[in-house]
């Protein structure tokens, strides 16, 4: 009989994930090596699958999909978050990593911005989102026009832009936004967690054609949030492990 999917990954002894630079979701460093809460979990599911190795193939957000139907990933885990048009072109594991939206802004800036809909009252106001991200469809969907959403390569860029008044908000994930006012400690940034947008959940993404390996992590994840291992990473990475365990893929897939 021809081999599985997960047959001719163990055979190769490594998987190649697809994933952004995006700390603490995912981290790349100066030799390339791969880490952050997705590639570690990821990793870890792939390990007690029999494929030993990790490899990432680096991509922008709007990229990853893309780049996973090309073969040229076997997987994607990169905080992509479960979303009703994404399930229509991916297979979903469980969902994986959570996090509420922020918006970072420069502190001086006299602004009480706390939802979407406020970004869309302010006609002045120009907003940077990830590239290919889901803040850009949630602030078209309250109302921003495109002509004022600002496409951010990456988080440096996002506070380059900030700082130099290319943008004056910025709408990321509020653990991402977290991480660059940290780097960015000398400078004063305010960062207020969105109030109209929910939880949103990450799930790693597999090919359609390869709903069987999405079964098999599925299977070793659940134990891996059974025995231990998926919380002692995530809180390693600052991820509460509390905020998966409410929701499923099916919830998300479906949407609201
Ligand atoms: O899945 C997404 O669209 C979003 N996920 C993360 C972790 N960051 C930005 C991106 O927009």
């Amino acid at each position: 009989s021809r081999p599985t999917r997960l047959e001719k990954l163990q055979k190769r002894g490594y998987v190649r994930i697809g994933l952004s630079n995006e700390p603490p979701w995912t981290v790349i460093d100066a030799d390339g090596q791969v880490g952050g809460a997705g590639p570690d979990l990821t990793h870890a599911v792939f390990q007690r699958m029999g494929v030993s190795e990790l490899q990432g193939v680096l991509s922008t957000f709007g990229g990853l999909i893309p780049g996973l139907l090309a073969g040229r990933s076997d997987a994607i885990s990169s905080g992509l978050f479960i979303q009703p048009g994404r399930c229509q072109a991916v297979a979903f594991s469980e969902p994986d990593l959570c996090d509420r939206e922020a918006f970072l802004m420069k502190e001086d800036m006299p602004l009480a911005l706390k939802t979407y809909r406020d970004l869309a009252t302010d006609s002045l106001l120009q907003v940077g989102v990830p590239a290919g991200g889901t803040e850009e469809r949630e602030a078209l969907a309250a109302g921003v026009p495109a002509s004022r959403l600002v496409p951010v390569p990456d988080g440096p860029s996002g506070m380059i832009m900030l700082l130099a008044g290319r943008i004056q908000v910025y709408s990321l994930p509020a653990s991402s936004a977290q991480h660059l006012v940290d780097l960015w400690r000398g400078q004063k940034f305010s960062l207020v967690t969105v109030k109209d947008a929910p939880v949103m959940c990450a799930g790693t993404a597999f090919s359609p054609n390869a709903v069987d390996l999405r079964d098999a992590y599925d299977h070793v994840l659940a134990k891996l949030k059974a025995d231990g291992t998926y919380d002692r990473i995530l809180r390693a990475h600052g991820f509460d492990p509390s905020l998966a365990r409410g929701h499923t893929r099916e919830e998300f897939c479906r949407g609201k």
